[in-house]
């Protein structure tokens, strides 16, 4: 929905109206849905005001709108008209000078679906349904093109595997099914930490869930998080005695243990692990829980450590210790 042209604003786009949906897309992202170099949406934004992007503490964030309008105006251009020329002109005016030209210049495969941004759960529900892995992988890794670290976490995988945990519980899906949810989501997180992990951060974390626990991907999505953050990261998995972790730490240079914790994790014994990994931390190394099951153990944790409700919670530490919000 776009204003009149007013004369002073000759070729420059009006100013937005403040309907918009929240800027949520990165100029890298919004390079990929458009198929705009990044260098020409800078260029195009510098130059003819095509679009008036938000901005966070790492750049330009770009909305929904946006998107639309940048690639309405690369279809124009792709039929040969200058930006210069086109840029003043209204969505419809645009939508109406595609709709009028004799070959359509953009490729179908160059076309990003609408609300590329919002998963469809219908789309991974179908697919977890017909053990099509592949099919989960692509709906992900589309989403995680689109989205922050912090948004994928927070707003689709963990909502995911929480939906899965309810479907098993309830026998609409089988064990197989949340295995294979499981291990794809797994997987993800496990290449983008090694596609983030820096070796020479100067800040660096242990990952693990303690001995008895094996649910590990809350756990992984917090290294992933503290890797895209650009802090250094070591990550040692499920299942791990409290003796162990607290034998790497120090070799490991961690500055802080992070432990995730789910549900499932009750019992004397485990109740005993965690009064180790307190007890015998080394002084100076700071000591973070995450996941439901830190909450249920937060009168053991909390005078030597901080429990996290959420990853919100937990991003806002990254930051305190060095971390570049994602
Ligand atoms: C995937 C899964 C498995 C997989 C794990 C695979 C893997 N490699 O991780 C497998 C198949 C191994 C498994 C096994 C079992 N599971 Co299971 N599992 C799940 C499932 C579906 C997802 C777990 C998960 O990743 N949750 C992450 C999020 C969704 O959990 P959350 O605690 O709500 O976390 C929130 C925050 O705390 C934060 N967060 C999460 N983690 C972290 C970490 C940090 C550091 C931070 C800062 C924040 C944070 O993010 C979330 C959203 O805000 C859950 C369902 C669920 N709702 O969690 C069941 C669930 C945890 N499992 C359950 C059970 C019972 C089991 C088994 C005992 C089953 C069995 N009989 O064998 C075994 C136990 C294994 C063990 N010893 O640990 C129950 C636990 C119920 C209970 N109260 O005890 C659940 C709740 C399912 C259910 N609805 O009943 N499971």
């Amino acid at each position: 929905m776009l204003c009149g042209m007013s004369p002073s604003t000759k070729g420059r786009r009006p100013t937005k109206p403040t309907a918009d949906p929240p800027a949520r897309f990165p100029i890298r992202a919004v390079s990929k849905m458009t198929g705009i170099a990044i260098d020409t949406l800078r260029a195009w934004e510098r130059r003819y005001g095509a679009v008036t992007p938000g901005r966070d503490d790492r750049g330009r964030m770009y909305s929904d709108a946006d998107v639309a309008r940048l690639r309405l105006l690369r279809r124009v251009v792709d039929q040969g008209h200058g930006i210069g020329r086109v840029v003043g002109l209204s969505n419809s005016q645009l939508q109406h000078l595609v709709a009028t030209a004799t070959t359509d210049a953009v490729p179908a495969a160059a076309q990003a679906p609408a609300g590329a941004g919002s998963s469809e759960p219908a789309v991974l529900e179908a697919a977890l349904r017909r053990y099509d892995a592949a099919g989960i992988d692509q709906e992900i890794a589309r989403l995680a093109t689109v989205l922050r670290p912090l948004d994928l976490l927070q707003s689709v995988l963990m909502p995911l595997l929480a939906q899965v945990g309810d479907d098993w519980h309830t026998g609409r899906i089988g064990v197989a099914h949340e295995h294979l949810m499981s291990s794809a989501i797994r997987h993800l997180l496990g290449s983008f930490l090694r596609l983030q992990t820096r070796r020479d951060a100067p800040t660096r974390l242990l990952f693990a869930t303690p001995s008895g626990e094996r649910h590990e991907i809350g756990t992984l999505g917090a290294a992933m998080l503290a890797a895209s953050d650009g802090l250094g990261v070591a990550y040692l998995g499920p299942d791990l005695p409290a003796r162990e972790m607290i034998d790497s730490v120090t070799p490991a240079g961690a500055h802080v243990l992070v432990l995730g914790l789910t549900a499932a994790s009750t019992g004397r014994a485990f109740e005993r692990e965690l009064r180790t990994i307190v007890r015998d931390l080394p002084k100076g190394v700071e000591l973070w829980a995450g996941g439901r099951g830190a909450e249920h153990h937060a009168s053991i944790i909390g005078p030597r450590g901080l429990v996290l409700p959420d990853f919100g919670a937990y991003q806002r530490e990254l930051v305190r210790i060095g971390g570049r919000a994602g």
